[in-house]
Parts: C-alpha cells; sequence; structure tokens
C-alpha cells in the first residue's frame, strides 16, 4: 500500500483528529511563509519583528509590516487545502475534528471551518499595550503607530509575539484535543516555533498516528508515521475525499 493510501486508512479508522497548521498551508493562496526565501519584508527577518523588544523600539516599522501583511492577506482566499480540512470537519462531526493553527490570516474560518484553535492570535485584531480595550478592524494602509482611546497608550496587533505567553485558554484546548487524539496531521509548518511544535512529541508519547505534509523533512518528520512530501493544497483534497 502507498503512504497516501495507508494514510487514509488510518483516518478513516479514526473517530478524533486534530490537523497542526502552518505557514505552509497558506502559501497556495498567496501569503508568504515566515522561513526560506519567500520570508523576507525589507531586509528583515520575521524574527527581527515578531518580538515586543522589535515593537518597543520601533512601534512604526512593525505597524508597517502588520499593514503589508493585512494588505496581501486581504487579497487572498482559502485554497483546496483549507477547503479539504473545512469539509473534513463538516463529516467528522462536532467533537471529531479540530485544527490548531499557527496562522493568523483567518483562512480557516473563511473555509468554513469552525472548531479553530488559533494559538498566534489573529492580525485582524487591534489591542491595546497596556489596558483590556481591544477590536478587530480591517485597517491596512495606516502610516502611523495607532493609539488607544481608552488610555492613549499605542496599540499593537493581536497576535503572539516570540517570548510572548500563548493566550492561555487556547492553548489548553489545543493540549486536550491532540491528548483526546487518535491521528494527528502536521501540516505546512517547519517545526521550530515551541510550543505548538512539542504537539506532534505530545501526540506520539500516547501513541497517537502521525502524518506530516510538508515539501521539505522537518524535525517533526522522524516523529511521524507517515511522512506525505508536496504541496498541501493538492494532497489534503487526496487524502481527505470521501
Ligand atoms: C509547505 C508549502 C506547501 C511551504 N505545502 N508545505 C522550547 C525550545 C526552544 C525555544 C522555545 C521553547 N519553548 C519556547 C521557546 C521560545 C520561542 C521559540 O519557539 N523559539 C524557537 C524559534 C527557538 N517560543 C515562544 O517564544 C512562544 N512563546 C512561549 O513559548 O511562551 C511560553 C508558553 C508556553 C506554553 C504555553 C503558554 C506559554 C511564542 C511563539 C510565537 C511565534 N510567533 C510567530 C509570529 C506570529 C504573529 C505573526 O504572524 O506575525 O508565529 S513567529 C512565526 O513562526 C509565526 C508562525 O506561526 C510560527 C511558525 O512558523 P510556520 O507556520 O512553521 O512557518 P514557516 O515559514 O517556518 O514554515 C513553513 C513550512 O511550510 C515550511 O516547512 C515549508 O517547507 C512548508 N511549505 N509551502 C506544504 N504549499
Amino acid at each position: 500500500m502507498n503512504a497516501l493510501a495507508e494514510a487514509r486508512r488510518i483516518l478513516a479508522a479514526a473517530e478524533r483528529v486534530v490537523a497542526v497548521t502552518g505557514a505552509g498551508l497558506s502559501a497556495e493562496s498567496g501569503i508568504p511563509t515566515f522561513r526560506g526565501p519567500e520570508g523576507l519584508w525589507r531586509q528583515y527577518r520575521p524574527e527581527q519583528l515578531a518580538t515586543p523588544e522589535a515593537f518597543t523600539g520601533d512601534p512604526l516599522l512593525v505597524w508597517e509590516w502588520y499593514y503589508w501583511r493585512r494588505e496581501r492577506i486581504s487579497q487572498c482566499v482559502p485554497n483546496p487545502g483549507h477547503i479539504a480540512l473545512a469539509e473534513f470537519e463538516a463529516r467528522q462531526g462536532p467533537n471529531g475534528f479540530t485544527v490548531v493553527t499557527q496562522n493568523v490570516d483567518g483562512l480557516h474560518g473563511s473555509a468554513g471551518s469552525r472548531q479553530v484553535l488559533a494559538i498566534h492570535g489573529d492580525i485582524w485584531i487591534t489591542r491595546c499595550t497596556c489596558c483590556s480595550y481591544q477590536f478587530r478592524d480591517r485597517k491596512m494602509d495606516g502610516t502611523f503607530v495607532p493609539l488607544c482611546p481608552e488610555c492613549e497608550a499605542p496599540l499593537r496587533p493581536g497576535v503572539v509575539w516570540f517570548g510572548e505567553d500563548l493566550p492561555h485558554l487556547v492553548w489548553d484546548g489545543a493540549v486536550r484535543a491532540v491528548n483526546r487524539a487518535q491521528v494527528l496531521l502536521v501540516i505546512g509548518t517547519s517545526s521550530v516555533v515551541y510550543p505548538a511544535a512539542g504537539l506532534t512529541g505530545l501526540a506520539k508519547n500516547q501513541n497517537t498516528r502521525v502524518i506530516e505534509i510538508n515539501l521539505v523533512p522537518t524535525p517533526a518528520s522522524p516523529l511521524a508515521d507517515i511522512v506525505l512530501t508536496g504541496q498541501s493544497g493538492v494532497i489534503l483534497p487526496e487524502l481527505l475525499k470521501k
């Protein structure tokens, strides 16, 4: 049996499945990934901009990156990979499938997925650096650092930067879902950013079957029972079709 057929067989027998997704899933929608040659913005690496220190040092530079990314994302729609996952959720039923996404683009929701845990936040949320004020907006053409209408502190994007805590309830939900799953799909992530990357090891420790989909090998590959090499937008519709 080839790897795809074996993966389909494993999934068909699973009542509870979790997918951990990363930037590679949205790449075929036209959203650049973080790492690799496409992951550059001006002369900066994402690791230099996605930190609280970068924001404190030059908030306008960081906001310019996020305005640029919002604009890029606003032009993108879900690809066949997102859609295959949403259709799979509909077939699995309410507790049968959870997406744990590192992506902040909202494309899982646009595709129709409902059980989505966005562990790195949401690029369309703006929140205060000082008080609890936050709101959802579509601003993408700004040339200044927005200030909080409640306390006048700088506002920031509602995402999780390096060195920051993940939203605890969302993260706890992700761990619970993986603990209950019989199959973990690891899709389009370099598996280098923790704690998300640790979900694969957590699954392995309890004999959950792991299926990885990526263009290249990653640190998760040696833990995977099956590695499917190629574009997620091509593999997922085949893997998850009825
Ligand atoms: C395709 C494809 C196609 C392309 N088809 N595939 C343990 C060990 C070491 C360090 C740490 C540790 N624990 C914590 C740390 C520190 C740090 C960390 O991980 N550092 C490492 C980098 C060394 N982590 C943190 O600081 C985190 N906070 C934390 O741990 O707090 C404590 C805590 C723990 C537990 C609970 C609560 C609190 C925070 C991490 C925040 C990461 N933030 C970012 C920015 C988000 C906002 C934004 O979008 O601007 O998240 S960084 C960036 O990386 C972004 C991504 O979500 C994340 C992961 O990237 P991803 O998705 O994997 O993308 P790429 O580009 O790396 O990979 C794309 C992949 O797709 C590639 O493999 C391609 O081959 C593939 N691909 N096209 C299939 N068509």
